[in-house]
């Protein structure tokens, strides 16, 4: 058997551009990290930042076979690079949220006897009744969010109970649509589960249950006592129930890994599997949020969530279950139009390189003069409303701004953003609050210096941008104790505090406070006009 101190633990993410996983050993140092990219080293699946944008724009969907076969990849080249499997006690992960698999009659006997000679996407090529997986980024279930707020008695009332009003990304409205528009599939589904939860199922070689945490990005469970609705079980699709098993707290321990592993990589035969969670509630565990921060995430979508005890669903951002702390809630507000956005606005203004956007950055001033930017290329979600918009200092609509105006104005209205959205969550300075940024743009020093100067706040990061994979490992590491009563924070006591990268610059307040407030009129004028 391996020593104590040999031992450690796995966190995957299954996020929307790449698989993601990080070893840590007990002393909760990372040991290990490697990654696969979707568009690139599975260029066969010809998808776009993970995703394939279909022709109405609205739908988006993930080829759920893809996912697989970069589980076959990552732990192939973890084995190349001489990880020794068999040190692993348990493993977790996390998944982009809300996205869904629809695992096909027969697919659970199937994931119950894997044959260890052969790769994963062979083995369960044809085990799926839905091949292209709604994701996050879909925004084409208008009508099925209606019907389902209708059903409940209205938008705060399916929020007092879900913990968010009718989001078209949210699982029970995706499934909706998939029991309209494609009704064979529907009925070939024995189970349908959550990225996360079908990325759990593979390692556990059976149908994993959902988390708590993530299970309250669906529309269907009620975050209070933590069940499934009737309510919306009934509004969404027939015999929903028997496809989604019960949900279970994110702490728990599904059971050993299936045998598949332990042949093929030689894991022990013992290894945990501890529930795996959305990615924001991961991130959230490998971030070490206390009450009174504000974590922002920058990665695909822009994320910001708050820990929170008592909450109070609005029909703006979300409560989701806290994924450490089963009494606990976390509020969500998430941005669509995050990378990506700053990816295009990069390679049109600054040549393709993150170093000339930070130069632009850095030489426009603290405000920009005044001028101020919405950049919803896609669908946004808070608001909901899409469309580029430009505003000089007196208000007035322009045309279009030079580079470095354009650069500053992208990143100083993102953040602008947040802070308007957290504030009507609760989010207020208080002595003490740091600002905890991950995701790939928290790499970003001059991007972060922005992000201090709007929100008032000393802006820390953690050593890795992969918050998600951390925080799984972590509670892949609480999973073996937590039937003792130890908390999560015990478990983390010693893992690296997050470091302080950057403070606000001085008269940050004064420039900022007044353009928060013309950003929110601003941005209310443009959601309004384009309801018109
Ligand atoms: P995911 O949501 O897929 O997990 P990540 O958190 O890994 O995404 O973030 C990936 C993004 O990070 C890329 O799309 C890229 O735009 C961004 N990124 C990487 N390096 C930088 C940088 N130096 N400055 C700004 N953004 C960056
Ligand atoms: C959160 C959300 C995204 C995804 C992908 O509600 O939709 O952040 O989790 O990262």
């Amino acid at each position: 058997m391996a020593a104590f101190t040999d031992s450690c633990y796995l966190g995957f993410d299954f996020s929307t551009q790449q698989l993601k996983v990080i070893a840590v050993d007990e002393n909760l140092n990372v040991v290990q990290q490697s990654n696969v990219q979707f568009d690139s080293e599975l260029s066969e699946y010809s998808t776009q930042g993970g995703v394939h944008v279909h022709s109405d724009r609205l739908t988006v969907t993930s080829p759920v076979l893809m996912w697989v076969k970069a589980l076959d990849i990552i732990l192939q080249k973890m084995k190349n690079a001489g990880f020794d499997f068999s040190r692993v006690k348990a493993l977790s992960g996390s998944g982009q949220q809300h996205g869904s698999v629809y695992w096909k009659k027969g697919a659970r006997q199937v994931l119950q006897n894997l044959d260890a000679g052969k790769h994963l996407h062979e083995l369960l090529q044809g085990s799926f009744a839905v091949l292209d997986s709604p994701v996050w980024m879909d925004s084409s279930t208008t009508e099925q969010c209606l019907n389902l707020e209708t059903t409940v008695g209205g938008a705060q009332k399916l929020a007092d109970i879900t913990g968010s009003r009718a989001y078209e990304r949210f699982t029970g409205n995706q499934i909706a649509k998939i029991y309209k528009t494609r009704p064979e599939q529907y009925q070939e589904t024995e189970r349908i589960s959550l990225v996360s939860s079908f990325a759990s199922s593979l390692f556990l070689g059976n149908y994993a249950d959902v988390d708590y945490s993530d299970g309250s990005g669906m529309n269907l469970m009620d975050i209070f006592t933590k069940q499934w609705s009737q309510q919306c079980l009934s509004a969404t699709a027939p015999q929903l129930e028997d496809k989604l098993g019960t949900p279970v707290p994110s702490t728990a321990v599904l059971g050993p890994i299936s045998t598949y592993f332990v042949s093929r990589y030689g894991f022990p035969a013992d290894c945990k599997v501890v529930a795996f969670t959305g990615d924001n509630p991961g991130s959230l565990a490998g971030m070490r949020l206390q009450e009174g921060d504000i974590a922002v995430s920058l990665g695909t979508s822009d994320t910001v969530f708050l820990w929170i005890k008592d909450p109070k669903p609005t029909v703006e951002g979300h409560i989701f279950c806290n994924p450490v702390d089963c009494q606990a809630y976390m509020a969500l507000i998430c941005f669509k139009n995050g990378s990506l956005t700053r990816e295009r606005i990069r390679n049109e203004c600054a040549a393709g390189s993150w170093e000339v956007f930070s130069k632009a950055l850095r030489s426009a001033p603290m405000g920009n003069n005044g001028n101020i930017g919405i950049y919803f290329d896609a669908m946004e979600i808070t608001p909901p409303t899409a469309g580029v918009h430009r505003f000089n200092e007196q208000n007035s609509k322009v045309a279009g701004f030079s580079e470095e105006v354009e650069i500053r104005a992208l990143v100083e209205g993102q953040f602008l953003a947040k802070r308007v959205h957290a504030e009507k969550l609760g989010y207020k300075i208080i002595p003490g609050t740091r600002v905890l940024a991950t995701g790939g743009a928290s790499s970003n020093k001059d991007i972060l210096q922005v992000l201090s100067d709007v929100f008032g706040a000393p802006v820390y990061t953690i050593d890795t941008a992969n918050s998600a994979c951390l925080g799984c490992a972590y509670r892949a590491m609480h999973g073996i104790v937590v039937e003792k009563g130890v908390h999560f924070a015990e478990v983390i006591r010693n893992a690296p505090e997050p470091k302080l990268a950057v403070t606000p610059t001085s008269g940050a307040d004064k420039v900022f406070e007044p353009l928060l407030k013309r950003y929110a009129e601003l941005e209310e004028r443009v959601f309004k006009e384009s309801q018109q």
